[in-house]
């Protein structure tokens, strides 16, 4: 009898150590299990943060679509006080470039794209700002783009982002020219 009970016992604790590394080993998995989770939640945070960049891109794109580039070429009337030309056009929000060719043997000119109808007071106040400053006033938003003044024979070229659509005016601001040298910018 006491060898049946110590077989028993023994068996008994076999078994006991069988079911205690089995449920060791089934612990494991449970343990990657729960460790994953916090793996896959910072990824749905990401998920939340795309939205912002799509209303990005079509803030970005929009310029784009008025974009393009213009090439203009203006020159004026021999040694007279006038343009060669008495309009100019450009597409808005393109990449304008005016290439003014001062073929005058003798006058000295300038080419400014200014607000409509400032063509005169910025002329005043570019006469203020003096010969050093191109005759034009400094960091005048009436200003929209302007080439450096150009002795005869020289050319040189005002770059600038053409403006909202509407007309514009185009003039020369060496002191007295502006009010023959001038003429009509339209942007569509
Ligand atoms: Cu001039």
């Amino acid at each position: 009898m006491r060898k049946s009970l110590l077989i028993l016992s023994a068996i008994l604790s076999i078994v006991m150590l069988l079911a205690i590394a089995c449920g060791s080993d089934e612990a494991d998995p449970n343990a990657t299990a729960t460790a994953a989770p916090p793996a896959t939640v910072p990824v749905g945070d990401r998920a939340t943060e795309p939205p912002p960049r799509p209303t990005s891109v079509p803030a970005t794109s929009a310029p784009s679509q008025g974009g393009g580039a213009a090439a203009l070429v203006i020159d004026v009337n021999g040694d007279a006080l006038q343009f060669d030309l008495d309009s100019l056009t450009a597409t808005e929000g393109s990449d304008v470039v005016v290439t003014f060719n001062n073929s005058s043997s003798v006058n000295s000119h300038n080419w400014a794209l200014v607000e409509a109808g400032t063509k005169d007071a910025v002329a005043t106040d570019g006469l203020a700002a003096g010969q050093d400053n191109h005759w034009l006033p400094v960091n005048d938003s009436r200003v929209v783009g302007s080439t450096i003044v150009l002795g005869p024979g020289e050319s040189a070229d005002a770059t600038f982002t053409a403006p909202a659509a509407g007309t514009y005016q185009f003039v020369c601001t060496f002191p007295g020219h502006n009010f023959t040298m001038f003429g009509e910018f339209t942007v569509n």
